[in-house]
């Protein structure tokens, strides 16, 4: 059926200004900048429009604007990628303006905003600017709010940053597929006053997951839960680049969950806050202090703490299948079982095939034999041998000394004496200078001398 808009709209028509509007098109588009790396960038200090303190995209970017007649313009370019997803393993994604995720928008409360969306994926599609209060026309829902975008346009959209916080976007076409495929975003409103909320580093990812059969680039787009890769904006550990602090710095860690599943996700060493949902700040008097914060599906949340504790802290989802990289999902246990001769049967039928947890062995100290662009499920090495992470695991530096602005990685925490866990020899454990509490070393027994354990009240020095 030819519908009146079709008739008129016609081939003839359309060929007649087609030139003339890209013509005018590629004079009027705002420049789209595109990242050929995987690296975690320098935060953008904003070069025009309202002053903000930006934020640092755990392995990602952020895109750069221009300012139009007062009105902040961006250009996404939605377009098939490779996503290196550590060393080792490049995957073919779909994204924006050349990785996935695409890079971070960074707006200021009240600022207009027009991003133009051009499509160079082989479908249709939107962008959902997720948290967001906009008029309903640029919600980006296909079919509901807007026709999808064809394969080669370009569509405007336009509306206030009303509400400061964390947001992100995500196409609302064929959805399934392109999540799957990696296209998302992270979008932060900062506020008005750049001194409310203010934190020392503010660090910003999304969690998403990948399944990428062992040997094969391009991710499997229906599969609903058994993800073999789990990312943290699309890498997997050893790929993630540490979050480094200075002592006594306040930091933020925001985190968005476009992934099929909710992350427990754990910071070792200091309690944080949750400071802001996807909702905008929590009053601070409704605020408890956690060591794990879950992030269902979906959802924000900006976790801030006191770096307070000098170290390399671990920081991970807590689902133990999620800091695994690919082929830890199908292993049968065999803990107690003798396996001589059977490893090296199964091992002839499936050749990546080992026993784990048996006889002491470690996959992650193991050299196994990989197909092409994968990775070890359990890897990593640290500073005292394999780490056996994978997946949705880095590290949070915290240094006296790292200068503010500085988010080059310092190498790994130099421990004083006597403050890492060591093999018992036998005898007496040597209680080391660094962890006697004051009058302790005075009042330490001699050799023979009985020791009665008192336990002294506060306040009360007559014992
Ligand atoms: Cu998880």
């Amino acid at each position: 059926m030819v519908s009146r808009r079709d008739f008129f709209g016609g081939a003839g028509a359309v060929a007649l200004s087609a030139g003339l509007v890209s013509r005018v098109g590629a004079a009027s588009l705002p420049e789209a900048p595109v990242m050929d790396k995987a690296a975690t960038q320098p935060p953008l200090s904003p070069p025009n429009g309202r002053p903000y303190n930006p934020v640092v995209t755990l392995n990602g970017w952020t895109l750069p604007w221009r300012m139009n007649n007062g009105v902040k313009e961006f250009h996404l370019v939605a377009e098939p990628v490779v996503r290196e997803l550590a060393p080792g393993m490049k995957a073919h994604l779909w994204g924006y303006n050349g990785q996935s995720p695409g890079p971070t928008i960074e707006v200021v409360e009240g600022d207009r905003v027009r991003l133009f969306v051009t499509n160079k994926l082989p479908e249709h599609t939107s962008i959902h600017w997720h948290g967001q209060r906009l008029p309903a026309g640029m919600d980006g829902v296909t079919g509901l709010t807007q026709p999808g975008i064809k394969p080669g346009k370009t569509f405007v959209y336009e509306f206030i940053a009303k509400r400061p916080g964390t947001f992100m976007y995500h196409p609302h076409a064929d959805e399934m597929t392109q999540m799957a495929m990696g296209m998302m975003g992270f979008w932060v409103t900062h506020p008005k006053d750049v001194n409310a909320h203010r934190v020392d580093r503010d660090f910003c990812f999304l969690l998403n997951a990948y399944d990428i059969e062992p040997g094969s680039a391009t991710p499997k787009t229906a599969t609903m839960t058994d993800f073999n890769l789990w990312t943290f904006n699309s890498r997997v550990f050893p790929g993630i680049d540490s979050m480094v602090c200075g002592l006594n710095d306040r930091v933020r860690i925001r985190i968005g969950n476009l992934s099929m599943t909710n992350h427990p996700i754990h910071l070792h060493g200091h309690e944080f806050v949750v400071a802001g949902t996807d909702g905008g700040w929590t009053n601070p008097a409704s605020r408890w202090p956690e060591v794990t914060t879950d992030v269902g599906v979906g959802q924000m949340r900006a976790i801030e703490f006191d770096a307070t504790e000098p170290g390399d802290w671990a920081f991970h989802c807590h689902k133990s299948h999620h800091t695994m990289n690919a082929m830890g999902h199908d292993v049968p246990t065999l803990i107690g079982v003798d396996h001589r001769g059977i490893a090296e049967k199964i091992s002839k039928l499936v050749p990546d095939y080992m026993v784990m947890g048996d006889k002491g062995g470690s996959m992650g100290d193991m050299e196994m034999p990989l197909p092409e662009n994968t990775l070890p499920m359990m890897t990593g090495t640290g500073p005292f041998g394999g780490m056996e992470m994978g997946g949705m695991f880095t590290t949070v530096k915290v240094r006296k000394g790292q200068a503010r602005g500085n988010y080059k990685d310092p190498g790994w925490y130099e421990h004083p004496a006597g403050t890492v866990a060591y093999e018992w020899q036998g005898g007496a454990a040597a209680l080391p200078a660094a962890q006697q509490s004051p009058g302790m070393a005075a009042a330490a027994p001699k050799p023979g001398e009985k020791v009665l354990k008192v336990r002294k009240g506060s306040g009360h020095g007559s014992h």
